[in-house]
């Protein structure tokens, strides 16, 4: 009998980047959400903030793949060291209509770097509907030191593009679990 397997891969990145959408695009389950009504300056930008986590799984067969989402707001980040534990890859997303996009990934980068050495990262960079991204060379700089991380451009809504952007990460840790998801696309 084939051992099933539990896959359990991070979501984060800086508040409005699309974790939540991301996680509720790629879930085969309701998301379990916590947002809650935003207060003080995140009001002016969202509604509702992550507060702990998200979490959504994918059913691949004998492979599960568990999708955790961290908290955007800096105050939260006790979450996720405790949401990292046992993860085999970290996805990054980045909002590149923000005042500093290439500053965020190297904040939130800098944050998960006690890990990244032994953990799988990719990068999505959002929103470039709403300013058009050009190169990615600068992204790709923040990221370079830990070999080549692929950096898309993607819209956490979308299914199709948050599959294309998991693949680049499971493609690194478990080719083989990665066929099913491009029937996804
Ligand atoms: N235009 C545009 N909107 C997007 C994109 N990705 C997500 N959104 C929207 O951006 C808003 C914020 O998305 P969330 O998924 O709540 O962001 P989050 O990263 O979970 O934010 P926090 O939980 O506050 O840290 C929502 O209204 C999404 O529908 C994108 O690529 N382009
Ligand atoms: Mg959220």
């Amino acid at each position: 009998m084939k051992q099933e397997t539990n896959l359990k891969i991070i979501i984060s990145g800086p508040v409005g980047a699309g974790k939540s959408s991301a996680i509720a695009s790629l879930s085969d389950i309701k998301p379990v959400v916590t947002d809650v009504k935003a207060s003080d300056e995140v009001s002016q930008m969202k509604e509702a903030t992550t507060v702990a986590m998200d979490y959504g799984t994918i059913n691949l067969g004998e492979h599960t793949i568990h999708l955790y989402g961290t908290p955007g707001q800096q105050r939260f980040d006790f979450m996720w060291d405790i949401l990292s534990e046992g993860a085999l890859g970290l996805i990054v997303l980045i909002k590149h209509d923000s005042p500093d996009p290439v500053g965020d990934l190297k904040s939130y980068t800098d944050a998960f770097a006690h890990r990244l050495d032994s953990m799988p990262l990719c990068v999505g960079i959002t929103h470039t509907d709403k300013k058009p991204a050009g190169s990615l060379n600068d992204y790709h700089e923040v990221v370079s030191r830990w070999g080549n991380v692929p950096v898309f451009t993607v819209d956490g809504r979308s299914k199709k593009d948050m599959n294309l952007l998991l693949m680049s990460l499971l493609g690194v840790i478990e080719p083989d679990i990665i066929k099913p998801l491009v029937s996804n696309l």
